[in-house]
């Protein structure tokens, strides 16, 4: 495996960034996860879009263009010999001192690229669905710290995956302050009631998933009729199909919520049928390299 930092490749057992670097301190830095498909990149621009709006947010300037940042991506994956791969692209803030101070960083962030393979779920739990469960801890408050930056702090979603694991379940439902559905701890959520298809908004806590607007865009296409809404557990509760988006996952049902069982307790029609499009969708579009 070769991995990129900073402009040249490394072997894995020599891939490694300082200990004084922020990003290990204090979590300081962005970072986004992407696939590629039979050796074309998955919504790269859209990635790499939302990589420089993350770091744009937390004052932290990356050190190469857009373009240039996708020349490296392309170069990464022929590196590596994968026709199909996940791909972990992460800006620190660089080595700095022990304190937090930013400025301390000498304006040098850190750049990371590994390209592998993930499987998050087996197949099983693609054709069965999972169950998840509703956990303690909500989701950042977006005054605090804004679930949109795609942030190395991941604690937030940890403690929730933690908390879900504790209870025996495979995901975990994260609300946001006011006690509506905000999202899983690496994933949107969609419901269907009546064929109408619902998901929470970006604003209330909610990361603006691209395989969710990928999600939203395909089922509009299909005339199916789409809802940015809040949505309450009442509703995730009395939905007649529930599934779960993000490009590690790609599309995953849910057939158990906090022990009720939901619809007929198999994965339902219209997520399979998105299931469907969505595979097609990443096997002909995409950026080649
Ligand atoms: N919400 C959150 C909080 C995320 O971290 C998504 C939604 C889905 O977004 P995309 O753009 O991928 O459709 C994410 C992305 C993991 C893991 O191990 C998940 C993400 C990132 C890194 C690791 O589950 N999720």
């Amino acid at each position: 495996m070769k991995i990129y930092i900073n402009g040249k490749f490394y072997e894995k057992a020599q891939a490694k960034v300082s200990v004084f670097d922020h990003g290990l301190l204090y979590g300081d830095g962005v970072f986004e996860g992407i696939r590629a498909y039979n050796r074309l990149v998955f919504k790269l621009k859209e990635h790499v879009d939302r990589l420089f709006e993350s770091a744009h947010s937390i004052m932290l300037k990356i050190p190469l263009s857009k373009e240039e940042m996708i020349q490296a991506v392309l170069k990464t994956l022929r590196e590596n010999h994968l026709s199909d791969a996940y791909i972990r692209l992460i800006v620190t803030r660089g080595e700095g001192d022990l304190g937090l101070d930013p400025r301390k960083c000498l304006g040098k962030p850190t750049v990371v690229i590994i390209a592998d393979r993930i499987a998050l779920y087996t197949e099983k739990f693609y054709q069965n669905g999972l169950s998840i469960i509703t956990v303690p801890t909500v989701r950042n408050l977006p005054e605090a710290l804004n679930p949109q930056i795609k942030s190395l702090n991941y604690l937030n979603n940890i403690l929730a995956k933690i908390e879900a694991a504790n209870a025996g379940c495979d995901e975990a439902i994260m609300l946001d302050s006011m006690g509506f559905v905000a999202e899983c701890t690496g994933d949107n959520i969609f419901v269907v009631k009546n064929n109408h298809l619902y998901t929470p908004p970006q604003c209330m806590g909610t990361l603006r998933g691209i395989t969710r607007d990928c999600v939203l865009e395909i089922a509009k296409r299909d005339k199916i009729c789409v809802h940015e809404h809040v949505i309450t557990r009442h509703e995730v509760y009395i939905s007649d199909e529930c599934f779960l988006t993000g490009t590690a996952a790609e599309i995953i049902p849910v057939v158990k919520v906090d022990g009720r069982v939901i619809g007929s307790g198999k994965p339902g029609k219209l997520s399979l049928g998105l299931m469907k499009k969505f595979k097609a969708l990443t096997k002909k579009e995409g950026v080649k390299y």
